[in-house]
């Protein structure tokens, strides 16, 4: 399988992130890139690929000219303002405050985040664009000839929107990849997000559109991040109206549980009928995951593959989350593995 891998992903990693009250080394790190890497290396005879770059274009199909002009120079203004660690928010414009969009950099970080667990550093906006054309090759591939391939990159993209970041997302990269093939010709393209969190932007994206289906099955939000996002009555708006499904399910969830779940989400593409699938592929529903408390093999993950094989589209798979360094690689290898056995 096609591999294109984002090589300058390592120019984003965080310093900390504040976990429980205390600032712990950032769960979303280099590190994975190379685990996962090398787990795939073998297991799909991958063929690495470094990505072409299509400047802004794509990435301005997504998101707001505003956001990327506050992502682009956020370090520099972060920096300019004195600052040497990592650039967090720490006040937000929430409901009841009149806005007044000032320009200092600490309420540009308020009103462009959606949380404060995503360190901004020098590189991140590099690692996070470099990204995007990782998908945007990837998506370019798959559309062109039908073969799928996988899009290996860091920073995630599912909890970005238009114009927020969190949840140490940037660049929303499965959206990216969706409008790509749409750019190129595709009618419909269906997305399709196994993380163990919400894809909250991605969601949010394509909530009133009808080319772009979006289904997420992810821990339950009443528990669990994004957490004012991602319930079962969320279907769409306007043309997106019945376009969106979530699968919330309860934490404790195993494969039993899980796959129902699964099944319901296979089932809505069946009868939506696209023209491609992007496969926002996030690993941390496994049991090993201490982030998460879903229960998923690495068997589970192998049969998850395969059925999205048996679906028969053209398939992009975009890495979203997969913290645990011991079996983040196996549980891509055996999804990407699952799919090629059955494709
Ligand atoms: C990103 B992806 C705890 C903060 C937790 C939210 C989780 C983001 C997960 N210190 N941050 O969906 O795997
Ligand atoms: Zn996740």
């Amino acid at each position: 399988m096609r591999v294109f891998f984002n090589s300058r992903h390592d120019a984003h990693e965080g310093n900390g992130e504040m976990h429980h009250g205390r600032l712990i080394p950032c769960f979303e790190n280099s590190r994975r890139m190379a685990i996962i890497r090398d787990a795939v290396a073998h297991a799909v005879q991958a063929q690495l690929v470094d990505p072409i770059d299509h400047g802004m274009a794509p990435i301005a199909a997504i998101h707001d000219a505003d956001y990327l002009a506050f992502l682009e120079k956020a370090w520099a203004d972060w920096s300019a303002a004195g600052n040497k660690h990592d650039a967090f928010p720490y006040v937000w414009p929430t409901a009841g405050f009149s806005g007044g969009h000032p320009a200092h950099i600490s309420a540009r970080l308020g009103q462009y985040a959606i949380s404060s667990d995503t360190p901004i550093t020098a590189g991140t906006w590099k690692a996070a664009y470099w990204g995007a054309q990782t998908v945007v090759s990837a998506a370019d591939a798959v559309w062109n000839d039908g073969e799928a391939s996988f899009a290996l990159t860091r920073p995630p993209g599912h909890h970005a929107h238009a114009n927020r970041y969190g949840g140490y997302c940037f660049l929303n990269n499965s959206a990216i990849a969706a409008q790509q093939m749409i750019t190129k010709g595709a009618k419909k393209v269906a997305i399709l997000d196994v993380d163990y969190h919400h894809g909250n932007g991605t969601q949010d994206i394509f909530y009133v559109r009808a080319d772009v289906l979006t289904v997420s099955i992810h821990a339950d939000p009443k528990h669990q991040f994004p957490f004012f996002m991602g319930y079962e009555n969320e279907t769409g708006r306007l043309d997106g109206q019945g376009a969106n499904l979530n699968i919330p399910l309860p934490g404790g969830s195993n494969f039993d549980r899980w796959g129902l779940g699964f099944a319901k989400a296979m089932q809505k593409i069946v009868t939506w009928q696209p023209d491609a699938l992007v496969i926002a592929l996030g690993v941390d529903a496994h049991e090993a995951e201490t982030l998460c408390d879903f229960k998923l093999q690495t068997d589970d993950f192998n049969r998850v593959g395969q059925m999205i094989g048996r679906l028969g589209l053209k398939t992009v798979f975009v890495m979203e989350g997969g913290y645990a360094h011991d079996v983040i690689g196996l549980n891509v290898a055996a999804v990407l593995g699952g799919y090629l056995d059955e494709a």
